[in-house]
């Protein structure tokens, strides 16, 4: 039975991130907190991604929010259940951030943020299941994803073109973004969590190089767009 725990370097790699994320959130909390009351909600949306991922990084890289968990082949493996408490929260905000600017209707958000919600939910219980039902949970997380997808690039799509002036073309941006980008989870799930392919070093590199891209680089790249973001908003 072999025991798969993480190594220097992956701690060395959590650490950065916790850098990269804290250092992000005290630069987008001033810039948020000197624009107009009116004109923050994607201010508030993307500061609060980059403090929730600060928190769950400062906990893996001081060795926690982790648990040691069984695989079907008989090794153990420890398991960042602390991931999945970031993503529970900052994916829904990250979805936010991209369809707010669409203008859609309650009810559409509501379904793309809930089935982003379960998709989560079933990649933490397929994380931390000892048997070979962790791919049931994989299968129907993948479609949930897919729904996710589905809501970004169709009804919000359609949305965003409505707007018009320069909102569609970042919209796109952004969304196009966000979807590719996110594929690369479910593919490092497979390798890491799902099938103990890689070591726990390299999957702590590979989440973390995607925490920065879907995160960090997305934040700036929201947070620089308020000139376009803020003419076309009013948070009442
Ligand atoms: C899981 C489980 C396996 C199936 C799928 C998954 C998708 C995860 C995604 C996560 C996105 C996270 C982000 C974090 C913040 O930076 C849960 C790995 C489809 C898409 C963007």
């Amino acid at each position: 039975m072999a025991v798969h725990q993480i190594g220097e370097g992956g701690l060395v790699m959590y650490w950065i991130t916790f850098g990269l994320m804290a250092f992000s959130g005290l630069s987008f909390a001033v810039m948020t907190f000197t624009r107009p009351l009116n004109k923050r909600s994607h201010g508030y949306i993307t500061l609060a991604i980059v403090t929730i991922a600060a928190i769950a990084y400062y906990a893996m890289a001081a060795s926690g929010g982790k648990a040691l968990t069984a695989n079907p082949d008989g090794n153990l493996r420890d398991i960042y259940y602390a991931r999945y408490i970031d993503w529970f929260f900052t994916t829904p905000l990250l979805l936010l951030d991209v369809i707010l600017l669409a203008g859609l209707p309650l009810g559409v958000t509501l379904w793309i943020v809930l089935a982003d919600v379960a998709m989560i939910m079933l990649g933490l219980f397929g994380a931390l299941s000892t048997n070979n039902y962790r791919w049931g949970y994989f299968g129907v997380s993948c479609a949930f994803f897919f729904v996710v997808l589905w809501g970004l690039f169709f009804p919000g799509a359609k949305g965003a073109r409505a707007r018009g002036g320069q909102v569609p073309g970042l919209y796109f941006g952004l969304a196009a973004y966000l979807g590719l980008l996110w594929f690369g989870y479910p593919i490092v799930w497979g390798l890491a969590e799902g099938s103990d392919y890689i070591s726990v070093t390299a999957e702590a590199a590979s989440y973390a190089g995607l925490d920065i891209a879907a995160k960090v680089v997305f934040g700036w790249a929201v947070m620089l767009s308020h000139p376009i973001i803020g003419r076309n908003q009013t948070d009442g």
